[in-house]
């Protein structure tokens, strides 16, 4: 069966169970909100609904069910490889289920079939001056492909809402395929003398990106399988994700929706975060003239932290625990890379800064997110331009964010229309 054809056997059920519950229970309560969540976020408030993963806030993510340490043990790899392979990533969260060796075959020759950039996309990120971020040009790559989206069209010639899912799927297959194609096309012409590198299609969609992008050796490949896998997705409330549901809860199609998320991702205090923490160890590294002992880590920390900046890296708006998307990075670099300077920085940072974070006595989390740990692999294999980071982190959130777009439409999810209140509202409820 394609994956399509598994997908498609997975909607009815999920479309029945979903009216049940609304039918039957529609008006149980589950969240209330307060006067801090409705001014700090809404952290907690429980009111979407995503099927792809859960986290929680002290064993991390699951993705489907599954946990990194399972998924690593679980998907296919590569031949001779040991990480996971973006592709099963994707045929779980889409449907549910572990992918068999076959299956993941047929993913990566969907995206290899799918993923030639057309020559006006080339043409457009060629006209991009140099110096844009990474980011802008990335987001402005995917808004450049919306002309192809088969959903705008078949909507426009005016398709049933229960078969919206169908263009979707193809939409987001499209999409995925090319983005390490425009993540390395993007890197290349900034910073490598506009001098590409032909995709290569006998490899799988990681492996691909990892070569385009220059870098040769199946260390790197194998980092790049693993990095996309982890960053994914981290359910559905982190601002990438709810963005691009929010976008595309107005059906606008996955161009549009995924442009938009990228856009949350680049601030930094979500993926933006991982350039940062990058930026700061350098900084510390030249103010100290070299790799800094404990306690001038310790100092610099305090000193970030007096500034009124915050530790890149650390912290997190649900875990409260160290990430284990960081945990799986780690030991990466203790198993590929144990003697790197700056990976030394990192595990020392590690050690320092929850206590000091837990003395100042501000962040609810002192533990470090998945951010703190990327770009000190990424520089140890020789992509040295920072900036570039949060569009490996682009390429591979889209895989969560756009498989649950493809069931939002499925289950026919409404357009999102909270209820906003004023503080003068506020005030006067309090008074009653
Ligand atoms: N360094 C310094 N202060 C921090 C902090 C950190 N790493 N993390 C949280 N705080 C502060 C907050 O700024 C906030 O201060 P104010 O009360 O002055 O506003 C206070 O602690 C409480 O914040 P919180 O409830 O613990 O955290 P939030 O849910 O509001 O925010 C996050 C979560 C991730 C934005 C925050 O921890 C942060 O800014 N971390 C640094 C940036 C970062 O690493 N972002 C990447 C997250 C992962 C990702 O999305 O990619």
């Amino acid at each position: 069966m394609s994956l399509k054809e598994k997908l498609q056997s997975k909607l009815d059920p999920m479309r029945s169970r979903v009216k049940t519950l609304v039918k039957e229970h529609g008006d149980n309560v589950i969240s209330d909100v307060t006067i801090a969540q409705a001014y700090g976020g809404a952290r907690g408030v429980k009111c979407i609904v995503t099927e792809t993963s859960a986290l929680d806030p002290f064993e991390g993510i699951r993705f489907r069910g599954f946990n990194i340490p399972q998924l690593r043990e679980k998907l296919p790899t590569a031949p001779g490889g040991e990480e996971p392979l973006p592709e099963g990533l994707f045929y779980l969260l889409l449907t549910g289920e572990l992918p068999t060796e076959d299956d993941v075959k047929e993913v990566t020759k969907e995206w290899t079939t799918r993923g030639e950039l057309p020559g006006y996309l080339i043409d457009i990120l060629k006209a991009i001056p140099k110096g844009t971020h990474p980011m802008t040009q990335f987001s402005m790559g995917i808004m450049a492909l919306q002309r192809e989206s088969v959903y705008a069209q078949k909507y426009r010639e005016g398709i049933s809402k229960m078969d919206y899912w169908d263009p979707m799927y193809e939409d987001v297959m499209n999409l995925i395929a090319k983005l390490p194609k425009i993540a390395a096309y993007i890197y290349r012409k900034e910073y490598k003398n506009d001098e590409h590198i032909p995709s290569d299609p006998s490899l799988d969609w990681g492996g691909n990106m990892a070569h385009m992008l220059g870098v040769e050796g199946d260390a790197f490949k194998e980092l790049m399988r693993l990095y996309l896998v982890i960053h994914s997705d981290h359910e559905g409330g982190n601002v990438s994700a709810h963005t691009t549901h929010l976008v595309g809860s107005t059906l606008s199609d996955a161009y549009y929706s995924l442009s938009a998320g990228m856009n949350g991702l680049a601030g930094p205090l979500h993926g933006l975060a991982n350039q940062e923490v990058l930026r700061w160890i350098m900084n510390v590294k030249e103010d100290l003239g070299g790799v800094p002992t404990k306690d001038e880590l310790v100092k610099y920390l305090w000193d970030t932290l007096n500034s009124g900046q915050v530790i890149p890296g650390y912290g997190h708006a649900v875990l409260r625990q160290t990430d284990p998307r960081y945990m799986a990075q780690r030991e990466f670099a203790l198993k590929h890379l144990p003697d790197d300077e700056i990976f030394k920085v990192v595990s020392a940072i590690y050690e320092v800064a929850p206590d000091i974070l837990r003395e100042q006595g501000k962040a609810k989390n002192p533990w470090p997110n998945v951010d703190a740990h990327s770009g000190c692999l990424m520089l140890h294999y020789g992509i040295t331009e920072y900036d570039i980071y949060t569009v490996f982190f682009g390429v591979s959130r889209a895989m969560g964010v756009l498989a649950s777009l493809i069931w939002d439409r499925a289950l026919g999810l409404a357009i999102e229309r909270p209820k906003t209140i004023t503080t003068d509202w506020l005030e006067e409820q309090v008074k009653k």
